[in-house]
């Protein structure tokens, strides 16, 4: 027995190992994959690079990994934070206790014994006290609705599940589906080698350029020199990670407070300065950008004049116009010469909402006026986001309650934590925290101290049982709600809305106050004695700080 089972070997599960480890508790970690590295193991598609800044984006928990670490890149590679990951695993010696695929594939609280029983696909069986979710919140795949797609002869490349081995597109016909980071991400990569592209589009997103390029030494050397700094404002969510203090320090307030009444120039003056720094950093331009649309709609034209002039063909242009929600309410997208892209003869842009896929056939893409041949298809196609991972394992807690049922009208959770009815289980940035609307390592590293120092206060206390008081569950919910409606986030139609799938709830699931207010929260909640959360002394306490062996 352990004192703890932990879902998932990406950066929370890695870390929240490392920490159960240092206050002397056992636990095991199961894992789908074949390695460490979460959704950095399975999404190794062309172009894949995560659009928060390498030095940004990286543990903060030990100061030597920082220092020593050295990124190539502003923005660092798919198979750069892979060996990242990969690093830390063996320089914290961790993976002696993970279990590799091997998919969880239930989870149920023996009330009696006050444990968690935790089941794999290969037949393992394994009982703690304490079952922690670090099971990301983009790691489920969804499969597209093309009719036909099983009759496709040709290679089918999904973005999210992509080979290990090299894929070859040179002289091939390829046809890509999902323009969302992803496709955004891999469509100009592609292009590159493939004899023929061709993006079929149903909804235009809005895309930032990254402006990549090598670090400059001299300026990593300073970063870190000063990085309990940078990660200080991190934790604050005053920096998303880009340039120096000083770039911070002025950025902490946006360039504009509002374009709705703003001259022109001078939103052009502040947009192409943002635009051409690149990266995520443009939505923190204008300080009304996501709360008023009559500001937010001046930004999108702006975005929009960008894409016509940087596209040469006007009807290309017009295609690549997003229109359908405000900017900024699905996840802005971060690109190498996305538009630019589209200049190239070998690549094709076909609009689904004007020309309707009717089928995929076992040479091609049957539209309604015409036929594209293609020889792949890649499918950039999204996912079952922050609730996916967990509603499909069978997860049972008090009175055998299913999580799907407590979540049958979308979730509900005390700080993207706790479910009330689900004692002693932990959800690693759950849905209700800020989650993936902020830097995930950031948010990852504060869930796993918060979850930390809980376990650390019931060991003293004796306590054997937590679980989240449904009032405290039910005001936490009703807050994530009402500042997601006191924006225009939910007009986005989104996977943070749940929008992408057909089906399930539309609620918006991250918490949109900032991971300042969110940390400030969780610190009050604490200072109070762990507000809303109800312990419980009877049965067996944890094991003592030495530890106890696991079977
Ligand atoms: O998925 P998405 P993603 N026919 O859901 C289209 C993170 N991420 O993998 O909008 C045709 O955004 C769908 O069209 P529509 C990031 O948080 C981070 O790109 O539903 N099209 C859409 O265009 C991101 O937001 C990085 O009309 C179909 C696309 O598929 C999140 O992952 C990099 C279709 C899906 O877009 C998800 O991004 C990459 C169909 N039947 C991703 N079904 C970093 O850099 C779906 N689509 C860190």
């Amino acid at each position: 027995m352990f004192d703890a089972i932990i879902v998932g070997a990406g950066f929370a599960g890695l870390y929240m190992l490392h920490r159960l480890r240092g206050m002397g508790l056992t636990a095991r970690v199961y894992e789908a994959g074949g390695d460490v590295g979460g959704t950095w193991y399975w999404n190794r598609y062309p172009g894949a690079r995560c659009d928060v800044e390498s030095l940004a984006y990286s543990y903060s928990f030990s100061e030597e990994l920082q220092q020593e670490w050295e990124w190539t890149d502003r923005y660092p590679t798919q198979p750069e934070i892979l060996r990242y990951i990969g690093h830390v695993a063996d320089r914290f010696d961790l993976r002696r206790d993970i279990r590799f695929e091997r998919r969880v594939e239930s989870a149920r609280f023996d009330e009696a014994e006050c444990l968690w029983q935790v089941r794999t696909d290969q037949g393992d069986q394994v009982r703690a006290p304490f079952c922690i979710m670090a099971t990301g919140c983009l790691s489920v795949p969804l499969e597209p609705d093309l009719p036909g797609l099983a009759d496709f002869t040709g290679g089918i490349y999904r973005t999210n599940l992509w080979p290990h081995e090299a894929v070859h597109f040179g002289g091939r016909r390829v046809g890509i589906f999902g323009t969302g980071s992803t496709g955004i991400q891999s469509i100009p990569v592609i292009a590159d080698e493939a004899a023929q592209l061709t993006v079929f589009q149903r909804t235009a997103n809005f895309s930032i350029p990254a402006m990549n390029a090598p670090l400059d030494p001299e300026f990593v050397r300073e970063f870190k020199a000063r990085y309990p700094e940078h990660r200080a404002h991190q934790r604050l969510g005053l920096s998303m990670g880009s340039g120096d203090l000083e770039v911070v320090a002025r950025d902490r307030k946006p360039a504009l407070s509002t374009a709705e009444s703003a001259p022109q120039e001078e939103i052009d003056r502040v947009c192409k300065a943002y635009w051409s720094r690149g990266g995520a950093h443009f939505m923190t331009s204008i300080g009304d950008l996501m709360s008023n649309e009559a500001s937010n709609r001046r930004v999108a034209d702006f975005v929009r004049a960008r894409i016509r002039a940087i596209v040469n063909d006007p009807a290309t242009a017009e295609a690549l116009c997003p229109t359908t929600h405000p900017i900024g309410t699905k996840r802005i997208c971060v690109d190498t010469n996305y538009y630019d892209t589209y200049n190239r003869s070998n690549v094709h842009l076909i609009d689904l909402r004007k020309h309707p896929v009717k089928a995929i056939e076992p040479g091609g893409v049957r539209l309604a006026d015409r036929f594209v041949e293609l020889d792949d298809l890649v499918l950039a196609t999204g996912f079952d986001a922050m609730t996916g991972a967990l509603l499909r394992m069978d997860i049972r807690g008090l009175g055998g309650r299913r999580l799907k049922q407590a979540w049958r009208e979308g979730p509900r959770t005390y700080l993207g934590l706790m479910v009330p009815d689900f004692p002693n289980l932990f959800t690693v940035t759950g849905p209700g925290s800020p989650s993936v609307l902020s830097n995930m390592v950031v948010s990852i590293e504060q869930n796993v101290n918060f979850i930390a120092d809980i376990l650390g206060h019931m060991r003293e206390q004796g306590y054997r049982s937590i679980r989240a008081k449904p009032e405290a569950e039910a005001a936490w919910t009703a807050q994530v709600n009402r500042l997601a409606n006191a924006t225009l986030y939910p007009k986005g139609g989104s996977w943070y809305l749940g929008a992408n799938v057909e089906g399930k709830p539309r609620v918006f699931m991250p918490y949109v106050g900032g991971v300042g207010a969110y940390r400030k929260a969780c610190e009050a909640v604490a200072a109070e004695n762990y507000r809303g959360f109800d312990f419980q002394r009877s049965p067996p306490a944890l094991s003592s700080p030495s530890g106890t062996q696991g079977a």
